[in-house]
């Protein structure tokens, strides 16, 4: 069954970003567990970030699961990515994303890489910059699994990366690695951008799903702009998803409302 998670983001430089909730992760989880969803997911500056937060306390009291936790900050906040033709950022910006494995995993969260993955550039090339992100990204599946987490790798908008902006890209970007322990993940706002279909895209991806940000053509709450669900829907049970559908949305008009909302068509689509 596809269970339902909503996002907190604690990032300050990322306070005008499309995370439902912001700063008040308490507030966040309160309300998230009135309106019956089923986990959070984070957006943090940090593994110890992370790690300072009640998370513990707060999963129990209010009954919720951490969905995942996202590892943008590193670029948002430090400007690092994996594929960075800079030795010491790429260096770096490993260090950055195990943090954040090795935190998420204390809870049974996988770690997402979504802006963490960078673009290549032209002086270097497709290939070279493709290839220095497998490589990060081999080394990163296995750190995970050795967390007992999967790592998610999300496909991008033409506007965000050059490295995979389908579903088909993201699989053809995975299939060579070894590490065998990488979900990709499937942002319906991306989607709706760079896919010709998104049911078939999902109906073809198939196992490879890991995990899907729910959310609407205009970046807003599902039910909010002119996203076509039930096709998705039909897709995402013809190949047996049981992973979260995760509202990764702006807080338009506001973020109750945005998470109302969501959860709203969640169970009309899904239940
Ligand atoms: C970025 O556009 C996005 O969708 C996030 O989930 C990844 O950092
Ligand atoms: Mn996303």
């Amino acid at each position: 069954m596809i269970r339902s998670a909503v996002t907190v983001s604690i990032v300050e430089q990322a306070r005008k970003g499309p995370f439902v909730f912001h700063e008040d992760v308490e507030g966040a989880c309160r309300l998230a567990s009135e309106l019956g969803y089923d986990a959070v997911e984070l957006f943090a500056p940090s593994g110890d970030a992370i790690r300072s937060l009640p998370i513990k306390n707060l999963l129990s009291s209010f009954n919720l699961k951490l969905a995942a936790v996202g590892t943008g900050a590193g670029m948002v906040i430090h400007q690092l990515a994996l594929s960075s033709p800079d030795a010491d950022r790429r260096t770096k910006a490993r260090e950055f994303v195990k943090s954040i494995i090795a935190a998420g995993a204390e809870f049974g969260a996988p770690a997402i890489i979504g802006s963490m993955q960078g673009r290549w550039d032209e002086a270097a090339g497709k290939e070279a910059g493709v290839q220095l992100l497998r490589d990060a990204l081999d080394e990163l599946g296995s750190y995970a699994a050795t967390c007992g987490v999967p790592l998610i790798y999300e496909p991008l908008n033409r506007y965000e990366t050059n490295m995979a902006m389908t579903m088909e890209q993201g699989i053809e970007l995975l299939k060579p690695l070894s590490c065998g322990n990488i979900k990709l993940l499937a942002d319906l706002f991306h989607m709706n951008i760079e896919e010709r279909n998104i049911a078939d895209a999902l109906r073809d991806s198939g196992n490879w799903i890991g995990h899907v940000h729910f959310v609407d053509s205009n970046r807003q709450a599902a039910g909010r702009g002119h996203m076509d669900y039930t096709p998705i829907a039909v897709a995402l049970h013809n190949i047996g998803y049981s992973g979260y559908a995760s509202a990764e949305a702006f807080p338009i008009p506001d973020s109750t409302e945005a998470a109302r909302q969501t959860i709203e068509t969640f169970r009309r689509i899904f239940r």
